[in-house]
């Protein structure tokens, strides 16, 4: 891979379900990396977005990676659920774990890439004895739970910090919450390997998403 080489991980959930079938044709046309599901539970995070149902839909019409970003209590042995779905790489938050070593060891004895993904007001401190087990590790720079927040600018800081850490465990590092063009472009630079993309850059654009990946690629 490139050096600089952006994952592009569309978020299903901005997607258009009355044509998700052509939504993820499209998407996998245009050199889309990762298909990223929201998965919550009006618990842990204020709404909810996709289920397994949905999975399994996606999962039918992509060979791509698909990830599920879990925002459920207590994950545990759930992560099943959506491994048995078709996901290839499962987040799961700390902050909703109580055995989080467990469950990402879970994770991967099954043959799956493992992720943290941590809320804005989570330190790496808090994690830093578990990314030796993480494949990937996503910062939510924006309150988990919706699309269309602004980027919370303090979470920058941590995300310097993460990235000084990259090499000694060869993570990759992820960024979910408002990630546009600007913003992918910084933080590309910077040392980060991925982005979800929402309506901050990919979707309810006026342009097509080839053009969109395209453009983004450019940066
Ligand atoms: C939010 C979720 C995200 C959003 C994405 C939306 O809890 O985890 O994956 O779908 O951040 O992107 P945008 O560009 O609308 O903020
Ligand atoms: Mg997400």
């Amino acid at each position: 891979m490139e050096k600089n080489y952006k994952l592009l991980c569309p978020s299903m959930m901005c997607a258009n379900y009355e044509e998700l079938k052509s939504e993820v044709a499209s998407l996998d046309f245009a050199g889309v990396d990762i298909f990223h599901c929201d998965i919550m539970d009006g618990t842990f995070v204020p709404n909810m977005t996709m289920g397994i149902m949905d999975l399994q839909a996606i999962r039918k019409y992509t060979n791509k990676i698909i990830d599920c970003h879990l925002m459920i209590e207590n994950p545990g042995h759930k992560v099943d659920w959506f491994i048995d779905a078709g996901a290839d790489l499962i987040y799961i938050h700390p902050e909703s774990e109580r055995y989080v070593v467990k469950t990402l060891l879970h994770i991967k004895e099954r043959g799956k890439l493992a992720g943290l993904a941590i809320n804005p007001d989570t330190s790496i401190g808090a994690i830093e004895e578990m990314l030796n087990l993480c494949d990937y590790v996503m910062i939510m720079t924006v309150n988990p739970g919706f699309a269309g927040q602004k980027f919370l600018d303090f979470t920058k800081r941590k995300i310097e910090k993460l990235i000084d850490l990259k090499e000694e465990y060869g993570f990759k590092i992820m960024i979910d919450g408002a990630c546009s063009p600007s913003v992918i472009k910084e933080l590309s630079d910077l040392g980060c390997d991925g982005f979800v993309l929402g309506t901050s850059a990919l979707f309810h654009q006026k342009k097509s998403y080839v053009r969109l990946v395209e453009e983004l690629r450019e940066l």
